[in-house]
């Protein structure tokens, strides 16, 4: 039977082309075959986006080819892998990321080309996958894309949700959320895996039965969903290897229904099964504050259940003794969000497979990692003891066993000190009895990392100081990074090809250390010349697109100045806001003479506002009436403007990235645990305006201090600082332009009231007052390096020169080798 199957092997084989060819002619007739026989249009007539799905599908054809081809090869090798949960994934747009990637880019745009199409127009129509809010997921992406790229072998786990982030609609200055149902016109980019498929269970009761003699617990679940695997391939550059994102969707049980359509209670059951879809129907808006929702709390475990019913079976497929396992599973947790998995795979090592608690706990701690993106204590989640009980009643056994062994070991270590017991343990006790989730990963993993330098710091002395000082081995730092290819090849291609030409080599997009090399040409006449240039044609495009989406124009002249990230009071956009209307006081009261040397500013302020967080948007409400006020004023021409730009995303950011000369990451010291936006910045050769936080402490070692523009209280001070509450002195130009907002100067003086209460006196707690000053002038000096052509030239140069170490290839290979000790395992061509 071997013998037929190997023989029918080789007539399929026979049948097709080894692999799709890449030639002009190929691609336009494999488009024009998806035009007709996938999109179903006729050859002779379609549109744009027509053709933009036809293009997709012939991509992910080819993709498809090393994706199965790298499976394969895994599978022969059988490497240690390792394996991201993540909740969230912002993977935005794939086409053009993946043509680059797959070195493919030159050839489609040719044969579109000679089919009337140009590239460029048809990427533009696909929509942005979000499925994630900020920093921690599009890091996640950032992170399979160097995964991929660098041969490891890796598998991301998350969620297939309905709905991403909503999309942002400004009405008269007000923020309102619509929602973004991405799916609405397909997704060419996954691969629906009918077959592979978990059931998953919530609720029930558990209860002891006896097995061969042995006691053991059995859990009766109340209510079963199934988990479908949605696959994504995620090409790496300059190698054959195509890694998978495994997303995964919920759809009803039969097994479940059955019951209800016996009993004729059949409308019921098909608004169950609703119900059950809904486990995956949409993403969370917030991530930086944990409620205790039940939704939210199925999710994690329906996302951690499936990938790691999945993770079993791809282990137990060929091998038989769990002791080998933690040779062949790394499993990461990216933040807490997908820390049930620890309980889960306990559960099933115990409950299922039938070790001993000893043998299981021996595996759980070899296998797990915990990387924790928060700084402040309140952002660490947990999750009240009721809920966790009623909906996952065996876990919750579990987290009590692991909880109650761990603070009998612990006592004997430290003794009965109660008060350090009672903050180490994994139950909060209280009014609500809580589980600490953080407290949970950082017990069971072996390794704990924050994700800058400083976050590490604070995470020793502060968040986990207790941890620290029990193991001090188990802490570690990775500072993040952000691909390269997404970010300068993909989003900046002119910039691209220009740094090639001048390292001569396009190695840089696979080794970032490369870059470097620029600092040789930091003042070369003929490069400063063509790096202008392309910032021009950057700008140029910006410009565009302020003027496409609000009508107002802009001057290439002036400094295009950015701040675009969650709006959040810790980032401070308040006090770029109050900058912006000091700037504008201060024009309005110069002379003619005085106006001429102000150097004119183009001021971008973009981010999403949690729905629920009020002084958020009331902060983007006042970026609008303040914009309006100032850039109807005839009297203040091109001097400055104020844009805000509406449902910032991943392909928003593309292109004010690279448009930008300056940008802003102003959080107050000891508050942003790393920051990635100012990564993508730095590497377009956009200047920074910074506050000494985050993985910003380490840019300055990279660029020189010399090179950006760096304000504020460090984060040591910012202690003492609030300490001093009524008695902090702010300067008076700090209490003028909160006075403006107050006595009306832009309307809605009684709507911005708790606004302006909040930043005033001893409520200023992110400290905006305080370093206002010092804002001030990190501002001037950023005015007086703009007007120096030659010198804010070689500072862009040599920002982007020493960008290199805040690419994700140097974060994953630190990672790989440092915390999951995986190897590559490269796919032959
Ligand atoms: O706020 C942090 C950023 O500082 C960081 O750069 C990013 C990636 O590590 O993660 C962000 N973050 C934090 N996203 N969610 C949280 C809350 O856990």
């Amino acid at each position: 039977d071997f013998g037929e199957r190997k023989g029918q092997a080789e007539r399929m084989l026979g049948l097709m082309d080894v692999f799709l060819k890449n030639d002009p002619i190929s691609l336009q007739k494999d488009i024009l075959h998806h035009v007709e026989y996938t999109v179903a249009r006729s050859r002779f007539s379609f549109d744009d986006f027509e053709a933009y799905q036809a293009l997709a599908h012939s991509v992910r054809d080819r993709l498809i080819e090393r994706w199965h081809d790298t499976l394969i090869h895994f599978k022969k090798e059988d490497p240690k892998r390792v394996y991201f949960l993540s909740l969230e994934f912002l993977m935005g747009r794939s086409l053009s990321n993946i043509v680059i990637n797959l070195g493919i880019r030159d050839q489609f745009a040719d044969a579109l080309s000679q089919l009337g199409f140009d590239f460029e127009v048809l990427a533009e129509q696909e929509g942005d996958a979000c499925l994630g809010n900020g920093g921690l997921a599009r890091l996640s992406a950032c992170q399979m894309d160097s995964l991929a790229t660098l041969d490891y072998p890796a598998v991301g786990y998350g969620l297939r949700y309905q709905y991403g982030l909503f999309r942002q609609v400004i009405v008269d200055g007000f923020q309102h959320e619509q929602p973004d149902y991405w799916l609405n016109f397909g997704n060419p980019w996954e691969i629906e895996r009918v077959h592979i498929t978990y059931p998953v269970k919530f609720y029930g009761t558990v209860t002891d039965e006896f097995l061969n003699g042995e006691k053991c617990k059995v859990w009766v679940p109340g209510e079963m969903v199934e988990a479908v695997a949605y696959d994504n391939p995620i090409p790496g550059y300059g190698t054959r290897n195509t890694i998978n994102l495994r997303l995964w969707a919920a759809k009803p049980s039969d097994q479940n229904d059955m019951e209800s359509f016996n009993t004729g209670d059949y409308v019921d059951a098909v608004v169950n099964r609703q119900r059950a879809e809904s486990i995956s129907s949409i993403l969370y808006p917030d991530d930086r504050s944990y409620q205790g929702k039940e939704l939210r709390l199925k999710q994690q475990y329906f996302f951690v259940s499936a990938s790691v019913q999945d993770i079993f079976r791809r282990f137990k497929d060929t091998h038989k003794k769990f002791d080998e396992f933690p040779e062949k599973v790394a499993l990461q947790l990216n933040d807490t969000h997908p820390s049930l998995a620890i309980a889960e795979v306990m559960r099933v090592l115990l409950d299922e497979e039938h070790l001993s608690w000893h043998r299981a706990w021996d595996i759980i701690c070899k296998i797990f990692s915990f990387t924790t993106h928060t700084v402040s204590p309140e952002g660490l989640e947990k999750i009240p003891v009721d809920l966790l009980g009623n909906l996952l009643p065996r876990h919750l056994q579990i987290i009590y066993d692991i909880n109650f062994n761990f603070v009998e070991e612990l006592k004997k270590m430290i003794g009965l000190d109660y008060d350090r017991l009672t903050r180490m343990s994994i139950v909060e006790e209280g009014a609500v009895k809580n589980i600490r989730m953080a407290n949970l990963s950082v017990i069971c993993s072996h390794t704990v990392n924050g994700v800058s330098r400083l976050h590490s710091e604070l995470l020793r002395t502060k968040l986990f100081k207790d941890f620290y000082d029990l193991w001090p081995h188990k802490f570690q730092y990775k500072t993040n990074g952000v691909t390269q290819r997404r970010w300068i090849v993909v989003s900046n291609p002119s910039l691209c090809a220009l740094i090639s030409k001048w390292l001569g080599t396009e190695a840089w997009i696979r080794d970032i250390d490369l870059l470097i090399g620029l600092r040789d040409y930091a003042t070369n006449a003929e490069l400063h010349q063509e790096w202008k240039m392309v910032k021009k044609v950057n700008k140029i495009r910006l410009a565009e697109y302020i003027e496409a989406m609000s009508g107002l124009k802009v001057s290439l002249d002036a400094m295009f100045d950015v701040q675009t990230k969650r709006i959040h009071e810790y980032k401070r956009q308040l006090l770029n806001i109050l900058g912006i209307i000091h700037r504008y006081d201060c024009i309005k009261n110069m002379d003619k003479n005085d106006r001429k040397k102000v150097v004119p500013r183009v001021c971008i302020i973009g981010g999403k506002a949690a729905p629920g967080y009020e002084i958020a948007k009331k902060i983007i409400k006042l970026c609008h009436v303040v914009a309006e006020r100032i850039n109807n004023d005839k009297d203040i021409g091109d001097l400055l403007k104020l844009v805000f730009i509406p449902d910032y995303n991943v392909s928003v950011a593309e292109m004010v990235i690279p448009g930008a000369d300056l940008s802003q990451h102003l959080s107050t010291a000891g508050h942003e645990a790393s920051g990635t936006g100012s990564m993508k910045f730095l590497m377009n050769g956009c200047l920074l305006l910074a506050t000494a936080d985050g993985s910003t402490i380490e840019m300055v070692e990279e660029i020189g201090q010399d090179n950006m523009f760096l304000f504020g209280a460090k984060a040591h001070e910012v202690v003492a600082l609030r300490k001093k509450g009524p008695t902090l002195k702010v300067p008076l130009q700090f209490s003028r332009v909160v006075r403006m907002i107050r006595d009306g100067h832009f309307g809605f003086e009684d709507y911005f009231k708790s606004l302006c209460d909040k930043i005033e006196g001893t409520s200023d707690y992110f400290l905006l007052g305080a370093d206002f000053m010092s804002y001030l002038e990190a501002q001037a000096a950023a005015d007086k390096a703009f007007v120096d052509e030659e010198r804010w030239t070689k500072m862009s140069i040599l920002s982007a020169a020493g960008s290199g170490r805040f690419s994700s290839d140097r974060t994953i290979q630190e990672y790989a080798e440092n915390t999951w000790d995986i190897q590559p395992c490269r796919c032959p061509f």
